[in-house]
């Protein structure tokens, strides 16, 4: 083969083989071979989104919904930065991408050459490892090499946890020059697969710990749907010593668990401290929302601390960590299970009797409460049909989405990885993509309008509803302590007048709006039944929404 860039055919056949199906470029004349290389596949998917930072978001939410790598292509220059943030996201949210960047030859950095940084390793901080390919595979080294660096980076982008996984790729001129070689064989390396998880004399050691403790509690963070987990923690959540808490966006439905934290916690006074202290935590899944449990259990620490996850992972979010477990939590359950014995006690009691109250109260405050974020919440979690997807955007999307217990099957994702709301656009348009589900997105109005450009391509799909709750600004930072006694409440806010019906109009989607619970029932349930994709906007009082969420967790604790 003549061309000068058949060399990358074989990275292309390689991800072809092991599973890749979605591949984002954005455009630029560097990545061209890139773009040449892949569009020659026809089983790889090849779409094109101009905004990097919205087409690495996009991918992650493909990646979110399949769990198989998705790969990104840029050229050079700022363009590899602006996958910066979701590439953070990934890594700490464990979502596979590959992130494939052009760059110039070595012999051209920092010589004057026109959109040229130092790419090598660029994301270094929060990428699971980085790769140069070579820019030619002329000797069978060369060729083993290239082969071994396609290998590699797709078997650490899933195991044993996934991640972003980085190749660049130094193109010398000419670009527009590749032959797809499909010649020969190509070699595959086949992952591990499985994480054994801990021996007998551990578990039997982890056993006895757990069935001589009287207050045991399992708290669970981001995880997608897990029936088998589901099961296994129905079991243990009847035990009298054993307390379940679970997030929203943990997707977990338990009779007898505890699904509303925050409900219970902000109740508990420093005397009663001690009643709701557990002696062992076993904590599994992503990064924790509540910020009023992490507290707690800082000041209230367990004795011991076990965190499951498939790479042994010492997340010690609590400062108290006893054994990092490397396994998959249902595995880890399933084979720690049989030797428990049904423990004694009243802890689960004490538990679930303060968030009996809780939801009681909970309830009595919602019916009585005006028109604001937390009844716009209540009417959503109400009406968003069964079976939905919902994403949540950071800031008050996903901390209200913790406060009500969820009736029906409602699968929940969310960037709590790193938590920014600089994407959740774009993932949510990345996610409805690799579905076709009904895909509620429910985002607030600084994050609607940090990612419009979430809609800037043609891949928007027709399930996706995104429901902006426009409270003209950050709200969040007129509840949490802080900004307002800092007189500089206008800063943190960024109040505007913006609606987003500028924003359907320029898209070219559906838009409808709502001021109060009638016109907002009526739109939840014209959106969900037309095969449209639409932006809801509901107008809340900026005012009004801090103290009425105050109010509310006064209400509980009184
Ligand atoms: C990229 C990024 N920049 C800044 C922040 C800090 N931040 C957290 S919440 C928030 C305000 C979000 O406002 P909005 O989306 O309207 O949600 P609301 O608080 O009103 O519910 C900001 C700026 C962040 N999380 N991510
Ligand atoms: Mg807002």
């Amino acid at each position: 083969m003549s061309s000068s860039k058949s060399y990358l055919s074989v990275l292309v056949r390689i991800f072809k083989e092991m599973g890749l199906k979605n591949i984002v470029f954005s455009p630029g004349s560097r990545n061209a071979p890139l773009i040449m290389a892949f569009s020659a596949e026809p089983d790889i998917r090849c779409l094109s989104i101009p905004d990097e930072r919205s087409a690495a978001y996009f991918a992650l939410g493909i990646a979110q919904q399949t769990g198989t790598p998705v790969a990104i292509a840029c050229t050079s220059g700022t363009a590899p930065l602006n996958y910066g943030p979701a590439i953070a996201e990934a890594y700490y949210q464990k979502i596979p991408l590959l992130v494939l960047t052009a760059d110039r030859p070595p012999e051209l950095i920092d010589r004057g050459e026109g959109q040229t940084i130092r790419q090598d390793n660029v994301y270094a901080n929060y990428i699971k490892q980085s790769f140069t390919f070579p820019s030619q595979t002329v000797t069978e080294e060369e060729h083993r090499h290239a082969e071994h660096i396609a290998n590699e980076a797709w078997n650490i982008s899933l195991f044993p946890d996934a991640g972003p996984v980085h190749i660049n790729f130094p193109f010398p001129d000419p670009l527009y020059d590749f032959e797809y070689d499909t010649s020969g064989e190509v070699h595959l390396v086949q992952p591990g697969k499985t994480v054994p998880g801990p021996g007998t004399g551990k578990l039997n050691e982890l056993a006895g710990l757990w069935n001589r403790a009287e207050r045991k509690m399992i708290l669970t963070g981001l995880l997608p749907p897990d029936p088998r987990l589901e099961e296994i923690l129905t079991e243990l959540a009847q035990d009298p010593s054993v307390v379940l808490l679970t997030e929203t966006t943990s997707n977990l439905y338990i009779p007898g668990a505890i699904p509303g934290i925050d409900k219970v916690i902000s109740t508990v006074s420093g005397e009663e401290a001690d009643a709701f202290r557990p002696e062992i935590l076993i904590t599994l899944g992503g990064h924790i929302v509540s910020k009023m449990i992490k507290s707690f259990l800082r000041r209230h620490k367990p004795a011991a601390h076990w965190h499951i996850s498939p790479s042994g992972q010492q997340m010690d979010t609590f400062q108290c960590l006893t054994e990092a477990v490397a396994a998959r939590p249902d595995v880890f359950f399933d084979r720690l299970l049989p030797l428990l014995h049904t423990g004694t006690g009243n802890f689960r009691t004490t538990w679930i009797k303060r968030y009996n109250r809780s939801e009681e109260r909970h309830h009595t405050f919602i019916k009585d409460v005006p028109f604001s974020d937390l009844k716009v919440f209540h009417i959503l979690f109400e009406t968003i049909p069964a079976g939905a997807s919902v994403q949540l955007a950071n800031s008050t999307p996903v901390r209200y989405s913790q406060l009500y217990r969820m009736k029906k099957q409602l699968t929940f994702f969310s960037n709590r990885g790193v938590s920014g709301i600089d994407g959740c656009i774009s993932t949510a348009a990345g996610a409805v993509f690799a579905t076709g589900r009904d895909t509620w997105l429910l985002t607030g109005d600084l994050a609607f309008f940090y990612d419009m450009n979430g809609l800037w391509h043609t891949y928007v799909d027709n399930h996706l509803k995104i429901v902006v709750i426009n409270n003209g600004g950050g709200g969040i930072f007129r509840f949490i302590e802080g900004p307002d006694r800092s007189g500089q409440l206008d800063i943190f806010e960024t109040p505007h007048q913006l609606s987003a019906r500028h924003a359907a109009a320029l898209f070219g989607i559906h838009y409808k709006e709502a001021r109060d619970e009638t016109t907002l029932t009526q739109a939840v349930n014209t959106l969900a039944g037309s095969g449209e994709a639409a932006i809801l906007e509901i107008f809340t009082p900026r005012e009004e929404n801090g103290k009425i969420l105050r109010k509310y967790f006064n209400h509980l604790k009184k």
